[in-house]
Parts: C-alpha cells; structure tokens; sequence
C-alpha cells in the first residue's frame, strides 16, 4: 500500500480528527442497501478497492441501486465527506445527495475515477438530533461503471 493511500488521509492531503468523528461503514448500524444486487468488493483482491481504515467496501452494477448512511447525531452543523473508492471502474458520475434540516439536497456529482482514494467532502450541513439525517450515493447507472459503497463521516463544526 502507497503512503497515499494511508488510512484516514483525505484527499486534501490533511489527517481527519477520527476521535470527533462519527463514521457510518458498510457492515455497521445505519448503513442500508436500497436496492440493486450487491457484491463484496473485497473480492477483487485488489487493495485499492477497500475503504475507510482498510475495511470492506460494496459495489454495484445495477441500475437503480442505492445505498444509504443513516447517522444518529446530536443537534448540530457537521462537514460531511463521503469515502471514495478511485477505480476505473468505479462511478464516474455518483450522484450523492444529504437529507438535513434544509431538505434533501440537490445531487452532488462525484467522479470516483480520478485523483486517489479518501474521504471526499460534500460540505456542512445542519442536522436536528437523532436519525432523520442521512446520505444517499445513487448509481447512474453508466455502462462499465459501478456504484461503490464505503463510508460517510460527520464531523461536528
Ligand atoms: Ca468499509
């Protein structure tokens, strides 16, 4: 493994403050598959493909697939980024979007094909406490491409 692909090394090159963070992976509580047929990344036996802290990611070919991180917060405006795992593969046109007190927002257009693997920031949002916030990366369903699921991180400002 590169050193650029350190565990917990974003991709504006800074460490992200773990201890104040609330990260929702794969395989944990909030963390849901809408639909589409999921597969375990890991399988590829690539390391570039694994996630957040060298966890397990998830992908999907399927059109219509979605995945969804449901945090549970305390009242509060938080920097949300998103895990993303570059691969050629992967989606170039994720659209990532985040529920909070201001409303589902407009999709975020992710491009998870160039530059490297790490957490990628979405912008601050402000979330009522509890569960009613969350993030969803929809597939777009580009031929070739696949929707790659790791975590999202919650960074209280
Ligand atoms: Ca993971």
């Amino acid at each position: 493994m590169s050193s650029t692909n350190a565990p917990n090394k974003g991709a504006d090159n800074t460490y992200n403050s773990a201890s104040s963070a609330i990260i929702v992976d794969n395989g944990t509580t909030g963390y849901s598959e809408l639909s589409g047929t999921f597969g375990d990344s890991s399988l590829f036996g690539d390391s570039s493909l694994f996630g957040y802290n060298n966890s397990s990611t998830r992908y999907s070919f399927t059109p219509g697939a979605a995945v969804k991180w449901t945090p549970t917060l305390a009242a509060g405006t938080y920097k949300v980024s998103i895990y993303r795992i570059v691969y050629s593969t992967s989606d170039n046109n994720a659209q990532i979007r985040g529920n909070s007190v201001a409303g589902l927002s407009s999709p975020i257009s992710v491009d998870y094909t160039t530059g490297t693997s790490g957490w990628y920031t979405l912008g601050n949002f402000t979330f009522i406490a509890g569960t009613s916030g969350y993030v969803t990366n929809s597939f777009s369903g580009n031929t070739g491409k696949n929707l790659r699921a790791d975590a999202v991180m919650f960074e209280l400002q």
